[in-house]
């Protein structure tokens, strides 16, 4: 196997025996097959596209799942994968015949590659990341591969609450096409990886307006990061309209509902405010879940990444349930019925017998600032920023991860200047957000938006800075951003952010393998994209005057 797709790999370059992140070499191969069938799909949907020749919604959802799948931490489940392959292979060859039938027809493996399932692994492994011989072509397919599965990621959210939109599936898919056989040069792929950007913003928008129409606008909101006494399911992820279900067949059940991770950020939304039973927050960032996970006791659901393959020693994996893209072997897999609906009796049931959570802290978290709420504070913030009592923004969102490095969060968050601002969103959140960092007027010092997808919320509070403050570019206002980063949802939202213009983004805590040393020269040059320095240093780029 190689895989260097997510911050945690191996010794900075790559995983070839195993995933530090779980994953085993004949999983990787599976996904390696599944993306070579989601290729060959690719290249023949995008040739009827261009004919103007129907291309059924069920080959957009297969791509769009297929790529959420592989995105680290999400699918441990190897027949689950096995099967996506199966029916990425068949909806292939269906449109093949249809190619065929307008006098279309393709050369290259990913289209012509008979099926033998006993061979995908040793054809997956063949076909994985080393396929590309050239360092900077494959860091820059690579790099746009990623973004597309986050992409993929927030477009599979929306599309759960009925949002979509046919060009960004009609891009995802000429993407990779293009990447498969376009003979693309470096110039025409770091093209692409902008393009990818900007879909990327487009997609969090689409997420963006699927999430506010169903729920309402998210408002500032303290929750509960203490237990109560009756048994409790625990949802984690980021699907939205899978909160919304459990909390409504989970109401009058005598179970409470908490939620993990990023679904901290469902306690935002209005529309869930009405649940009596949904009490809290419980735990930290996802790669803490083997310990929270024990002492919850209840039922866990999993909505989508990010899984850790539990200990052998593990008493809560009878516990766990995963669903949509998710898997993991051993785990009940909860079904959707044609109609999106999900049935969660099971875990209701299994909760009831179960004991109630283990309070492992008490008090509140406060957050919800939403593009909505942050505009509802703009007065505040403009005179703040008018009379110097706020300096700086500091755009800290972004992913969690389980490496000692990341104290360089928490530290810097405590040695930021207490007139300055912390923007966050994602997991990345839970290093400093218990820390009490005070506010400035009542502005909190640490503004939450919600989940990674939301970084969309600073986008466009940039973007409106920048006209109240009616400067050219947006580089000109007073924002840093250092973003902490795990997996390819992180990655579409660097793009995105690339594509706003957007430069001197830190990344950390280190740089993606998967940049060569000559695309980073490019994205440094370019963009002044940069990795951590010392918490000391770095610091003093938030003030460089000083
Ligand atoms: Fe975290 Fe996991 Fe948002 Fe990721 S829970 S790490 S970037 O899936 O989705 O920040
Ligand atoms: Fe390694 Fe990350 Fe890939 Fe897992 S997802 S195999 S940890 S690079």
């Amino acid at each position: 196997m190689f895989c260097y797709q997510c911050q945690e790999t191996a010794k900075g370059v790559g995983c070839t025996v195993q995933g530090v992140c779980g994953k085993k070499s004949d999983l990787s191969a599976m996904m390696d097959m599944l993306l070579f069938a989601v290729r060959g799909v690719s290249v023949l949907a995008t040739g009827l596209r261009k004919l103007e020749q129907p291309v059924g919604r069920e080959v957009d959802h297969a791509v769009v799942d297929a790529l959420f799948a592989t995105i680290t931490n999400a699918n441990f489940d190897k027949e689950s994968l096995r099967r996506r392959v199966d029916r990425m292979f068949e909806l292939r060859d269906e449109l093949k015949k249809q190619a065929a039938a307008v006098g279309l027809t393709y050369a290259a493996d990913e289209v012509t590659w008979v099926p033998v399932a006993d061979e995908y692994e040793s054809k997956g492994f063949a076909e994985g990341v080393l396929r590309e011989q050239n360092e900077d072509v494959r860091s820059l397919k690579e790099l746009t591969v990623y973004g597309l599965k986050g992409l993929a990621a927030y477009v599979e959210h929306a599309m759960r609450l009925g949002k979509e939109d046919d060009a960004i599936y009609a891009f995802m898919e000429r993407a990779l096409s293009d990447m498969t056989i376009g003979n693309l040069d470096a110039a025409a792929l770091t093209e692409l990886v902008l393009e990818t950007g900007r879909f990327g913003v487009q997609g969090m928008a689409l997420l963006d307006g699927a999430h506010t129409s169903a729920y309402g606008n998210p408002v500032m909101t303290e929750v509960n990061i203490g237990v109560g006494k009756r048994p409790g399911i625990l949802i984690s992820g980021h699907d939205m309209h899978d909160m919304e279900m459990l909390l409504q067949q989970t109401e009058g059940t005598g179970v409470d509902v908490y939620t993990h991770g990023e679904m901290l950020s469902a306690h935002y939304y209005p529309a869930f405010k009405k649940y009596k039973h949904f009490v809290g927050n419980y735990g930290n960032a996802w790669w803490q879940q083997r310990e929270e996970f024990e002492s919850f006791n209840g039922p866990i659901v999993f909505t989508t990444n990010c899984i850790v393959p539990p200990t052998p020693r593990n008493t809560y994996l009878s516990r766990m349930f995963t669903a949509n893209s998710t898997g993991y072997p051993g785990c009940k897999h909860i079904e959707e019925d044609a109609n999106g609906h999900k049935d969660f009796s099971e875990v209701i049931a299994l909760a009831k017998t179960c004991q109630p959570p283990k309070e492992i802290e008490t008090g509140t978290i406060v957050g919800g600032f939403a593009h909505h709420q942050v505009f509802q504070l703009a007065d505040k913030i403009v005179d703040a920023i008018r009379s110097g009592a706020l300096r700086k923004f500091v755009v800290m969102g972004g992913c969690d991860g389980r490496f000692a490095s990341r104290s360089y969060y928490t530290d810097y968050a405590l040695g930021l200047p207490k007139d300055v601002v912390i923007l966050t969103s994602g997991c990345a959140k839970y290093r400093y957000n218990k820390l009490g960092l005070g506010d400035i007027g009542g502005i909190p010092r640490v503004l939450d938006a919600g989940q990674c997808n939301d970084s969309y919320t600073w986008a466009v509070v940039a973007l409106k800075l920048k006209e109240i403050f009616e400067l050219n570019d947006i580089n000109d206002l007073p924002i840093v951003f250092n973003i902490a980063w795990y997996e390819q949802k992180a990655v579409i939202v660097l793009l995105a952010l690339l594509s706003l213009g957007i430069k001197n983004i830190h990344i950390g805590p280190t740089l993606p393998a998967f940049l060569s040393p000559g695309v980073a020269k490019v994205l440094t040059e370019t963009f002044g994209l940069a990795g951590n320095g010392t918490v000391e240093d770095d610091l003093k780029l938030v003030m460089p005057a000083e």
